[in-house]
């Protein structure tokens, strides 16, 4: 494909002929944008910029920058293919102001628009600028819903509304009632609502593994990879290979294999780990979800179209579409309900740092390695191993919410506040105070050997509990039901883990604590654990 646009172009231009601005952010991605389909490409000008405040507010990885600039630049290009003018500003284009509202307002001053019509973005702090333009260009600013969603911010109020409980089961059905998908006459396929307790196998060596799906770098991507290696050389992660999907033909792409190679095993093996499988049979569709080249309507009817096609399994279609329809309309309305006071949230007063190996990979803890140096050579880990694996260390461990969110706002190709902050600070490390999951999802090494074989490669023993080679898990989780004590004895849910500890003899209490403060003084003082 040609790589026309230039940022140098349109400075020569004379003022608008047309009459309205279109800001498209980077994770905006879509045809179907309601800004988009609200205007006339003839008398309408897109905007779409590079800006280094956007790659530099939390250090995004390298991989997740240049995911997110070849998609653009590539969008760009299909707009302009479809009849849209569009100022695109590029990251090294003189003048770049490096930020969304200089930007607009550079944008403004150049082209004199009548009107600015932007879709709403997925970030509160992206909001709040957008709601200073009006008066920073002196044009009136129309800022639409994203109805990419499938649940809008009102059905979400109406659903949550008056309810004691924001439990994402209770939203999934009714979102399979809003959608149809999986129901047959008003009741759910296969006569259960969801199959998650067939979705717990742990996978073994035997298993065949689908091949990856990988896009070849085209001369658009291999600009950008140039691009991000001079420009944010120096943030986390491998940039190549790099095979994302960039365009939404590759996408579906994506989603069509997906379906033929993966999909059936996606339910038994959803929460299954392996050493050197990043993927296992989950779908790594979420980044093309996240920037809008995929709708999650068109992949959840596919999914029920192979499932009704036969050879896909009820449990794996359900337990699909429930991420989808479930888990990620939910994340959003939880969002966009408790934000701005949300990302604040603090319950089990955490304020340990993170440790260093999190950005290093360095450290014996054979399950964290894998899930870490994973994340810094693919940009992205599956479900379990961000829940149970980094998040769960950093929950046991008491590490500060926020440089938790922080790490997983820049590390996942995916992340997008929207999505990544409920999930972080909500589900993995429960300093919503249960707001959103009804009980910490803490674990002892037993779970990660139970699901992986991370244990059997690692220099500490999962079977040990306390002493020196004993796994940091077990001690760290006794450790942090003692000290979350007041917090979490009275949830029904962890009844059964206090008298567990309440029964536990007192010198096999005091391994724990000691053993615990090892590894805490370890992390501490940074020492190799
Ligand atoms: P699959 O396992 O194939 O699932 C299919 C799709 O379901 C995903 O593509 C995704 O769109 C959706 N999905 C699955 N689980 C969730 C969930 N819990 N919330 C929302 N959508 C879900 N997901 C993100 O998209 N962005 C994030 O920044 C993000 N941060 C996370 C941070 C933590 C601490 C945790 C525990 C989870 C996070 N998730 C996030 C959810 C989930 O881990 C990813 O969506 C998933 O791993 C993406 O990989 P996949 O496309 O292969 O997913
Ligand atoms: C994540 C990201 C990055 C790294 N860079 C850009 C960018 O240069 N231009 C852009 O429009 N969007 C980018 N994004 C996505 C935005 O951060 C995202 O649109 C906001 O966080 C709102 O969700
Ligand atoms: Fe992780 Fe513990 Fe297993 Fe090692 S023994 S891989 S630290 S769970």
């Amino acid at each position: 494909m040609h790589w026309a646009v230039s940022g140098r172009a349109h400075e020569n231009e004379a003022a608008m002929t047309t009459q309205t601005l279109i800001p498209v952010l980077g994770d905006q991605l879509s045809l179907d944008l309601a800004s988009l389909v609200a205007s006339d490409p003839a008398t309408s000008r897109v905007l779409m910029v590079e800006a280094e405040e956007e790659a530099t507010y939390v250090r995004h990885h390298k991989k997740k920058i240049a995911f997110v600039f070849s998609a653009m630049r590539h969008f760009a290009e299909e707009l302009r293919g479809l009849g849209w003018q569009v100022d695109y500003v590029r990251l090294d284009d003189p003048g770049n102001t490096g930020s969304f509202t200089g930007e607009v307002k550079r944008a403004a001053t150049r082209l004199k628009p009548d009107a600015i019509r932007v879709t709403e973005p997925g970030e509160w702090r992206v909001l709040e600028a957008m709601r200073r333009w009006e008066r920073e260009t002196g044009v009136p600013v129309e800022m639409l819903e994203d109805d990419r969603f499938l649940c809008t911010h009102g059905q979400f109020a109406e659903w949550a509304d008056g309810r004691k409980q924001l439990r994402m089961e209770y939203f999934y059905r009714e979102m399979r009632r809003e959608t149809g998908l999986l129901m047959e006459d008003g009741e759910p396929a296969g006569g259960q609502w969801n199959y998650d307790h067939d979705n717990r196998k742990p996978a073994g060596r035997d298993l065949s593994m689908p091949k990856p799906f990988r896009v070849e770098p085209d001369e658009i991507t291999k600009d950008v990879l140039a691009l991000v290696e001079t420009r944010f050389g120096d943030h986390f992660g491998a940039l190549e290979p790099f095979g994302f999907p960039v365009t939404r033909q590759d996408a579906v792409r994506a989603l069509d294999g997906f379906i033929e190679t993966s999909l059936a095993r996606f339910g038994d093996f959803q929460d299954a780990m392996l050493v050197g499988e990043p993927l296992l049979y989950h779908s790594l569709l979420s980044p093309c979800l996240n920037v809008g080249l995929l709708s999650p309507l068109e992949v959840c009817r596919r999914v029920e179209q192979a499932w009704k096609a036969g050879g896909v399994p009820i449990n794996a279609a359900e337990g699909f579409i429930r991420q989808i329809i479930g888990w990620r309309e939910y994340v959003r309305g939880i969002y966009w309900r408790f934000m701005p006071d949300y990302v604040t949230r603090n319950a089990l007063g955490a304020d340990k740092s993170l440790p260093d190996f999190y950005w290093t990979g360095e450290t014996d803890m054979a399950c964290l390695r894998a899930a870490i140096t994973q994340t810094r050579d693919e940009a992205y880990a599956h479900h379990i191993q961000r829940l149970m694996v980094t998040g769960n260390f950093a929950m046991l461990a008491g590490v500060d919410p926020h440089a938790v969110h922080a790490w997983y706002l820049a590390v996942y190709a995916d992340a997008f506040e929207w999505v990544e902050l409920p999930n972080t600070l909500g589900m993995s490390q429960f300093a919503d105070g249960g707001l959103l999951g009804s009980k910490p999802y803490a674990a002892s090494g037993n779970y990660i050997n139970k699901m992986s074989d991370y244990c059997a490669g690692c220099r500490y023993d999962v079977k040990e509990k306390t002493g020196e080679g004993a796994c940091p898990f077990n001690p760290l989780y006794w450790n942090f039901l003692v000290r979350n004590e007041d917090r979490l004895r009275g949830n029904p849910r962890m009844r059964q883990m206090y008298s567990t500890w309440d029964r536990m003899a007192g010198d096999r209490k005091d391994g724990y604590r000691q053993a615990a403060a090892a590894v805490l003084d370890a992390l501490e003082s940074g020492r190799r654990i």
